[in-house]
């Protein structure tokens, strides 16, 4: 059967490279994305409607009209912004997924992909290698969110058999599309920075350890996990992900191999300090591996070198 997606949330930063690979595998006349705004740019041949997700009638005409074989919901509000509007975060987060869920199973529309994040872990989470199954205590709006979501995908799988995907994203780094609101995007504002200023005022502190993944491996990861046999799939709350997990410091110093000049500095009582403290600083993704292959491929020193080579010639 042919396959169908669409796609809610696209104009983020990981919808927006995903759909450009999802077109790729499917064809442009077989993703739709969509979002609250249009997007910058849209290519001739690609098809986007505005939506707002938390508008279920708007959402359940859109699915009509489009009839997918797959939703991919991208839609959220993510730490830093949450914090400063909790219940937004928490009307987005948790109503945009609740409404996809129904229409999925009121149209019959079977495979859904969710993400959820490192931030469904909390302060009391095992800060390193940090296992699919442990206590899960998240202060973050956010967090809580995430956790609440898998409690509904996997309730959705078990009670109705939703074909639902997940997995928990570390940071993403990338250079195409700017990340919005998150207490990871520091790891790219800091590229930015670099080359233009030559120099970074980073908002987490020199030692701050996070999980973090190359937007080439998410996107990768991501559509491994769809295109598994479902029988494979042994999580259906959502899969720990990992990839390269380094500090400010790290990440500077990589940095300055290219750039000697690049000058980092740290900025204090910066209220995302707090987050990033909550959360895990590696993640044990065996699960993943062993359930449907996933491998990251980008280390350190190679996404540094990628991010440098994209920027340059792109900024
Ligand atoms: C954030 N980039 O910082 C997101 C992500 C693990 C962090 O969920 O909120």
């Amino acid at each position: 059967m042919k396959e169908r997606i669409i796609m809610i949330g696209a104009n983020g930063q990981i919808g927006s490279e995903l759909a450009v690979a999802l077109r790729q595998k499917f064809g442009n006349e077989n993703v739709i994305t969509s979002d609250i705004r249009p997007p910058a740019e849209l290519k001739s041949g690609e098809i986007f409607e505005t939506i707002n997700v938390l508008d279920k009638d708007a959402v359940k005409a859109l699915l009509v009209k489009y009839k997918p074989t797959q939703i991919y919901l991208l839609a959220a509000m993510l730490s830093a912004t949450g914090e400063q509007y909790p219940m937004k975060a928490w009307d987005l987060n948790m109503n945009g997924l609740l409404n996809v869920l129904d229409l999925a199973l009121e149209l019959g529309i079977k495979k859904i992909f969710w993400p959820s994040s490192i931030a469904v872990f909390g302060p009391n989470s095992p800060k390193q290698h940090t296992e699919q199954y442990c206590v899960m205590d998240p202060n973050s709006i956010y967090g809580i969110s995430k956790l609440a979501g898998e409690r509904l995908c996997e309730y959705y799988h078990q009670k109705y058999g939703l074909d639902i995907r997940s997995v928990r994203y570390p940071g993403i780094i990338s250079w195409k599309t700017a990340p919005g609101g998150g207490t990871t995007d520091y790891a790219v504002h800091i590229f930015f920075e670099a080359l233009r200023q030559g120099k970074y005022a980073s908002f987490l502190s020199e030692n701050t350890e996070l999980p973090m993944l190359y937007m080439d491996d998410a996107v990768r990861g991501t559509i491994e996990l769809m295109d598994a046999p479902a029988e494979q799939l042994s999580i259906r709350s959502s899969y720990n992900l990992a990839g390269i997990s380094f500090t400010p410091a790290m990440i500077a110093e990589e940095i300055k191999k290219i750039l000697p000049n690049f000058e980092m500095s740290y900025v204090e009582n910066d209220p995302r300090q707090a987050i990033a403290d909550s959360w895990p600083a590696s993640i044990d993704d065996a699960y993943a591996r062993k359930d449907w292959g996933w491998q990251p491929t980008f280390d350190l020193e190679a996404m540094t070198k990628d991010m440098i080579e994209n920027l340059k010639t792109n900024i």
